[in-house]
């Protein structure tokens, strides 16, 4: 049975559908309505209750939250090396970093982009988009450092967890007064590398 995934452009799902494309597996995408307001599929909400994308439907369930979903998928496809196996040195750093970027970074953009889900009254709204916008840049600024000179995420070797970086770059808006990625030369040169790879630049289309 392929796999089904739960997608919307622009949208965490890009992440878990790259690696799909890198490990090669044949997948169906459900283009799903996630725009704020905007009624969820009733189908999308029987698998999770949140009404996020991505989830992922393979033979024996459904599997929701991105960093889960990524690291299903490399540690099924072990030959394509998008993760360090258990056993290696490095598997730690890479748990780290697909966690942080899961609960620290995506949850400061959800903060800017759904500010009103974490303010009691639309006067706080001001402040606390001021404040993760702030954290953002604190969070992007942590990540930068720990790139160093450093070739990739985990220093001279690719991973799953640069493609999740990537995904992450892509979320910067000037619009909303984000700090751009020119900001992390780090983070943007690891970005750029990304990029260029070919199962990126099958999927990853910018949004206007
Ligand atoms: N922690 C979840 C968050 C997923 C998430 O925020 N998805 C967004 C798109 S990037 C979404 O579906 N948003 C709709 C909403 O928040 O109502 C994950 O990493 O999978």
């Amino acid at each position: 049975m392929p796999y089904r995934l739960f997608y919307a452009d622009g949208s965490a799902a890009m992440g878990a559908r790259v690696i799909l494309e890198e490990v090669g597996e044949t997948y169906e995408l459900i283009e799903t309505e996630i725009g704020a307001g905007m009624p969820r599929a009733p189908e999308l909400l029987a698998l999770n209750p949140n009404g996020w994308v991505p989830v992922l439907v393979w033979e024996h369930g459904a599997i929701y939250e991105c960093a889960a979903i990524v690291i299903f998928l490399c540690d099924r496809n072990p030959e394509h090396q998008l993760a360090p196996s258990v056993d290696h040195p490095d598997r730690g750093r890479f748990l780290q970093w697909l966690f942080f970027f899961s609960s620290s970074l995506q949850t400061a953009y959800q903060m800017t982009y759904h500010t009103d889900r974490f303010c009691a009254s639309k006067e706080d709204e001001d402040t606390v988009q001021r404040r993760s916008i702030k954290r953002l840049r604190e969070l992007w600024q942590v990540i930068d450092n720990a790139i160093g000179h450093g070739e990739w995420m985990l220093g001279q070797k690719f991973s799953a967890a640069d493609i999740y970086l990537f995904m992450l770059t892509t979320w910067l808006s000037d619009e909303r007064g984000h700090p751009s990625v020119e900001e992390f030369p780090n983070v943007s040169r690891v970005a750029n590398a990304v990029l260029r790879r070919p199962a990126v630049q099958k999927v990853y289309q910018p949004l206007d």
